[in-house]
């Protein structure tokens, strides 16, 4: 298949590219880079040092003689160069990943909700609005989140996207299946269920084949594509705002720094690894919807930890200590979960769980790269709300001379 992956540079999308590449498709890789812009308005690296775009393609040229090719281009800003690729490469299938993906960034400051919102729904919209205008075929895969279901405890197990309900009608009650009712916890996962209504309405209207993945958090670094050269290497993200819990515990483990816990820990959440990311965007382009199907729904996780048991596992591992802090997110303080994904397993899906070998990978890569890390970027102090904001620890380590005035 010809295959565009958009935001293909990022975390997911570059081991997501290769592993596309390596099965023997043709690779677009679009991507106007922000991500990187990031790192740089932050003032943040990746843990693990990456090349440019270009280069790692290059790399990927010698190592396997598979060409990947690379498209700059801002979905979100550049409608009509967007609608122009797409009529002159008329790509099979596309898998839509190039979004503002941090929850902290997008709640810093109302700039960083601003941006978030236009990003992340522009680029979902011009994207639809240019398949329907170019007449193109192509099945699109999008990444999308857990967090659109909200984290209250209903204690049912969450449905994969869709709820049967009842409802009373003058003639008595009837059956009807809607989207599980959304409840974001940030203005990052609002814009996820803002895309599922633009989904529903062009799969609707249009009869556009779209499938959207509720992605649980990633963890882990390599896929086997990634570790073939250590140019392959993919992105590390530990700083407050980017990293993602588990891998953050992981590298704080690394070097010595208290695992960050937010509040009592009782937050539950749900985890995928990143080997098992790639296979299920791969095995959802097997199983695209036809045209007229309602938008096929999968919840792209494996399995579901509390923060404070993995912390809990993590000072066990490597010794090393916990920190229960401030939360800086309006969260519940507990939370249960229980999540279907009946669709991958029976796709093939062999789950990759938590296991000790795979927790000392990341540990590994840390020290490694150990000396690239900024300890002052690791306390998260994005905050939900102003009187969050107050309340946030800035110096976890209990590093910096408090005044006694
Ligand atoms: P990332 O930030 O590492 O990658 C996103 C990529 O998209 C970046 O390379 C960025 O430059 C690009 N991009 C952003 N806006 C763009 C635009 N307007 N035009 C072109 N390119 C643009 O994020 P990631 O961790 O790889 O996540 C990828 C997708 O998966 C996101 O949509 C995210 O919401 C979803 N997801 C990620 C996780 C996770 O734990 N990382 C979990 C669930 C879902
Ligand atoms: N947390 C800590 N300590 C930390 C960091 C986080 O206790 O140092 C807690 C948070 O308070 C939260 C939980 O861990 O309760 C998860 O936080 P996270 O940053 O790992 O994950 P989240 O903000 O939900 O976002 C990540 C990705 C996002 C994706 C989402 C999937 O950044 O792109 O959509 O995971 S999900 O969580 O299933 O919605």
């Amino acid at each position: 298949m010809k295959i565009a992956i958009l935001g293909g540079d990022g975390f997911c999308g570059w081991p997501a590219t290769l592993h596309l590449s390596d099965a023997g498709h043709e690779v677009h890789v679009v991507d106007n880079l922000s991500r990187r812009w990031i790192d740089t308005e932050l003032g943040v690296q990746s843990l693990t040092p990456m090349d440019s775009i270009q280069e790692r393609c290059r790399i990927w040229r010698e190592v396997t003689g598979r060409t990947i090719h690379f498209h700059l281009l801002d979905l979100a800003k550049e409608y009509d160069r967007l609608k122009a690729w797409l009529a002159e490469h008329r790509p099979d299938a596309i898998v839509h990943l190039a979004e503002q993906r941090a929850a902290p960034y997008s709640m810093k400051s109302d700039r960083h909700k601003v941006y978030t919102v236009t990003n992340n729904t522009c680029a979902t919209h011009n994207l639809l609005a240019a398949m329907v205008e170019t007449g193109i075929d192509a099945h699109l895969v999008h990444l999308g989140t857990m967090g659109v279901y909200g984290y209250s405890s209903v204690r049912a197990p969450i449905p994969e996207g869709y709820l049967n309900i009842r409802i009373d009608t003058p003639d008595g009650e009837r059956a009807q299946e809607i989207l599980y009712p959304t409840r974001p916890g940030s203005v990052y996962h609002m814009t996820k269920s803002l895309d599922q209504i633009l989904f529903q309405f062009y799969a609707q209207n249009d009869g556009l084949r779209i499938t959207d993945l509720h992605q649980g958090i990633v963890w882990g670094t390599h896929t086997s594509q990634t570790a073939l050269h250590p140019q392959l290497v993919n992105r590390f993200d530990y700083d407050g705002d980017y990293g993602t819990v588990l891998n953050r515990f992981l590298i704080q483990a690394a070097i010595g720094y208290p695992l960050t816990v937010h509040g009592t820990g009782g937050q539950t959440r749900a985890f995928i690894h990143i080997r098992d990311s790639v296979r299920c965007i791969e095995l959802a382009l097997s199983d695209a919807p036809a045209a007229g199907d309602r938008v096929k729904i999968f919840n792209q996780m494996t399995e579901t930890h509390r923060v404070r048991d993995l912390a809990e596992m993590v000072a066990r591992l490597t010794g090393a200590t916990i920190a229960t802090l401030p939360n800086p997110r309006k969260e519940a303080p507990e939370n249960d979960l229980v999540v279907k994904n009946d669709q991958f397993l029976a796709l093939g899906l062999n789950p990759t769980v938590l296991a000790e070998g795979l927790l000392e990978e990341v540990v590994d890569v840390a020290r490694k790269f150990a000396h690239r890390i900024d300890r002052s970027r690791v306390p998260a102090v994005s905050a939900w709300t102003r009187d969050l904001g107050a309340t946030v620890e800035h110096d976890p380590e209990g590093r910096s001379l408090k005044s006694v005035s």
